[in-house]
């Protein structure tokens, strides 16, 4: 057998095919006879998920006249051996299983690959063979799909949910588990412990959650990998210490009692709209996350068998340092390991829990108490069918995926055959990958509008939109069908009922029709920048539909009408903020001092959503691409705000010339945006902040030519001075050095033509001969401590600079210098 990606339609197929047998082996509660089992709605385009073939050996390479499977894996690993996988030597997968699968299809179907033997002449042909090897990773839906994991924290969460509903075959399968269970093994550190993401050092946060995964999917508690990650957390004190995202899970599954963590109220929605203090004023990732735990809290959800299950006593023993009846849990709710402890409770905060706590015990308050949480839990539960529906039950992110199912479950009196929990199991495989070290849980959907976005913004400054017309016409369709709500399929959704102003005003929405994902339109969340690099793409594939359109063999394209295009440029003008910057999904709604409120140890800068420098740019020049295809459209508001972005992102520089980029890594990432965005809002080439910017790349260029900055720029906020010590090549890395370099070029001052025609070269030489880049370090980053994969940034970024910079210095950039 062999695991095999499905998307679109297919993986559709795939759902709705294998899920009435599971319901039935469920214990047979409902017979669905031919397909009449539980329907998905929402657009499939962009949908991938992962399937045991067991037939699928009948496609391997040993039978028939299939690829030769040993180029096949060759072109798929990244520049690693293709054997294994050893995190020692580096712990980012290169998503070798997926790759292999589409470099196989491509094969199979008669096109020649990229000739291996060949090296390019000049940064032309390197982009040419840097695209024909990355479309043949493209799906047939148009998008390219890549493994998005990184984080540590996601999957333990989804198997404490599966675990305490029963361990339903509807939601995970034994290969699955088997396939989870390899990757957290192949995770664990030589100190025994986890970190929160695959490049962070052991935490207690990264260590409790996988030790308790792998407990409840069968490993032994005297297996050598489980008496290593013991003692890691006996040694910090046991699971008390852990933080508090880690202790929810524990208090759900009763290896951890409520008092020992701190209260949710599910209440706190019911405040009036006009208290300084709302939840609907959070960052939707917080205010999501925090919903179900509120309910989940509220109604002191515990598993219903804790007290027999022989796992879960075993865990009570195994965890903590004191037998588990002594401990005093109320002692415990703020502690926390100094390695977890990123972002300590604030004294604002842990005053307010303190009240909090003394209100949930309170004896006298206990009618009163009862009466608002009743309230308080209604409305959570109201709020998360509405997200549940919106986004087709695949919800905004896979913390919330995980606990909405849960509280579906427990609304629903415990029965997994409900249709809300039905719909739900159908959605867990949309968070799933397979790679070379395992199945492991993403930290969304995927990344799949996103990548595409830039892939073909990157194809267009490469000049080679008319020699691949056919990825060209892929990306068209991906792009017009996941604009959100703009589609027959995306509109019979039942997301298209709350679009209402009424629905968006109950709920906390901002406007979504017209903007783009980050993923797929049945995801359904608009991004600022989502929406920007969607509109550019769309924009500058209309410019050139004749060619592409010329180049195709039945010249089809289906249309985009400018209204379509209005909605999007509406949608970016309703989100910029106050201080001419744009923030992620919304406005800013809080206050900066929401921050004294954090109650995650782990995470940084989550309470509120803030204006990025990166959504500035894209959102920025998003108007301006907009302004010169649809000159008349609100016009004069759009010339507005353009002016004010610019004006933000210069208040946002740093002394130094750089920007801190927030959701890469990070400073290289950062100045990118600030230098585009800035010189397409008008900002002189010569002016003082690009030439302090350049002067900060030029500072940071390293002897090989390259750039250079790891996950701890991020984490620490200040450039990482060593580089990328580990995963890169002497402190250089092609993602970073590629940022850089468009940046620099963006620019495109005759003084930088060396530094250029170094970075360039240093790109050139580190191309594999198949085209593709090496992959290095963990890319993504998020709420600052996080590291996230973004595996497609290897190949775009590096094909862009290449691309980029041969527009702006023409030949004298391969010529000798
Ligand atoms: C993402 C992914 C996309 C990303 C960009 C569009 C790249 C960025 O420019 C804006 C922020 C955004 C939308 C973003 C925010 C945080 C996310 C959603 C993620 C990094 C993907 C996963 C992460 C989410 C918070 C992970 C779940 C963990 C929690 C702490 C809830």
């Amino acid at each position: 057998g062999r695991w095999t990606c499905r998307v679109a339609e297919d993986s559709h197929r795939a759902t709705e095919g294998s899920f009435s047998g599971r319901i039935e082996q469920n214990g047979g509660a409902e017979k669905n006879g031919g397909g009449s089992g539980p329907k998905l709605t929402g657009e499939p385009f962009g949908r991938q998920i992962w399937t045991w073939d067991e037939d699928g050996g009948a496609l391997s390479s040993s039978s028939g006249s299939g690829p030769d499977e040993n180029a096949v894996l060759e072109m798929a690993s990244g520049g690693r051996p293709h054997s294994g996988f050893d995190p020692s030597v580096n712990p980012n997968s290169c998503d070798r299983v997926f790759r292999a699968q589409m470099i196989r299809r491509y094969l199979r179907s008669g096109k020649t690959s990229p000739d291996v033997t060949s090296r390019p002449r000049d940064s032309k042909e390197a982009a040419r063979k840097a695209l024909h090897f990355y479309s043949m990773l493209q799906t047939e839906d148009g998008h390219w799909a890549g493994d998005y994991g990184g984080p540590h924290f996601l999957m333990p969460g989804l198997i404490v949910a599966w675990y305490v509903m029963g361990k339903p075959l509807s939601v995970l399968d034994q290969k699955q588990v088997d396939m989870m269970t390899r990757y957290l093994l192949n995770h664990q550190q030589s100190d025994g412990g986890w970190g929160t993401h695959v490049e962070s050092p052991s935490t207690m946060f990264g260590t409790t959650l996988s030790y308790v995964a792998l407990r409840l999917m069968g490993k032994d508690p005297d297996d050598p990998a489980m008496q290593r990650g013991r003692a890691f957390i006996r040694e910090q004190g046991g699971a008390v210490m852990t933080s508090s995202w880690a202790k929810f899970s524990l208090c759900l599954l009763g290896a951890m009692e409520w008092d020992g963590h701190n209260v949710v109220p599910p209440e706190m929605w019911l405040l009036p709209s006009w208290t300084p203090f709302h939840p609907g004023r959070l960052w939707c990732h917080c205010r999501m996350v925090y919903l179900p735990m509120g309910y989940l809290y509220g109604a002191k959800f515990v598993y219903d068998k804790a007290e027999t299950d022989p796992v879960v006593l075993g865990l009570r023993e195994e965890l903590y340092t004191r037998p588990y009846g002594e401990i005093d849990w109320d002692k415990t709710r703020f502690m926390v390991a100094e390695m977890d402890n990123y972002s300590p409770i604030p004294l604002t905060m842990a005053f307010l829990q303190n009240c909090l706590a003394l209100y949930e015990h309170s004896a006298l308050l206990r009618p009163l108490r009862n009466w608002v949480r009743a309230k308080g839990l209604k409305f959570c539960l109201e709020y998360m069918r509405a997200e549940d529906l919106q986004t087709n039950y695949i919800d905004i992110g896979p913390v919330n995926k995980v606990f909405n199912f849960l509280s579906a479950y427990h609304a629903a009196g415990g029965n997994i055959n409900d249709p809300a929990c039905q719909a739900h199991a159908m959605r867990v495989p949309d968070y799933l990958w397979v790679a070379e070290d395992g199945m492991k849980m993403q930290g969304y959907n995927g990344s799949q509008c996103w990548d595409t976005s830039f892939a073909i913004q990157a194809v267009m400054e490469c000049g080679l939109l008319d020699e691949f017309p056919e990825v060209s016409a892929k990306v068209w369709s991906y792009l017009e069908r996941t604009q959100i709500l703009s589609t027959e399929t995306s509109q019979s959704s039942p997301a298209y009922e709350y679009e209402s102003p009424e629905s968006r005003d109950m709920y906390y929405r901002h406007v979504s029709k017209g903007g783009w994902p980050f993923s797929t339109s049945a995801h359904g969340w608009p991004i600022s920048d989502c929406t920007g690099e969607g509109l550019k793409s769309v924009l500058a594939l209309l410019e050139h539909s004749k060619s592409i359109r010329a180049g195709l063999k039945d010249g089809s394209l289906r249309p985009i009408n400018q209204k379509r295009l209005c909605d999007a440029a509406n949608v970016i003008l309703t989100l910029q903020n106050e201080d001419g910057g744009w923030a992620t999904y919304e406005n800013n709604r809080g206050f900066g001092w929401y921050e004294a409120l954090n109650p995650s140890e782990v995470f940084g800068d989550i309470m509120i959503d803030y204006s990025y420098v990166e959504c500035s740019m894209a959102s920025l020049t998003a108007l301006a691409d907009f302004r010169d295809h649809v000159p008349d459209h609100r016009r004069e508001e759009i010339d507005a705000s353009i002016a004010r972005g610019r004006k933000f992102m210069k208040s946002i520089q740093r002394p130094d010339g750089s920007w801190y980029g927030s959701w890469a890594c990070c400073f290289c990432y950062g100045c990118w945006f600030g230098v585009e965005g800035l010189i397409r809002a008008g900002e002189p080439r010569d002016s003082e902040p690009i030439a302090r910017a350049r002067a900060f790349l030029l500072r940071h260029q390293r002897p090989n030519g390259g750039w250079g900055e790891d996950f701890t720029s991020c984490y620490d906020k200040d450039y990482a001075a060593d580089g990328m010590r580990d995963y890169g090549d002497e402190g250089s890395g092609v993602v970073n050095t590629a940022w850089a370099l468009l940046a620099l070029s963006a620019a495109g001052m005759e003084e930088d033509l060396e530094a250029v025609r170094k970075g360039v070269r240093y790109l050139i030489q580190r191309q594999l001969p198949c085209g593709d880049w090496p992959q290095e370090g963990i890319a993504g980053v998020f709420n600052r401590a996080c590291g996230i994969t973004y595996t497609a940034y290897r190949n775009v970024f590096p094909m862009w600079a290449l691309g980029r910079c041969r527009e702006a210095y023409k030949e004298a950039l391969d010529k000798e210098g």
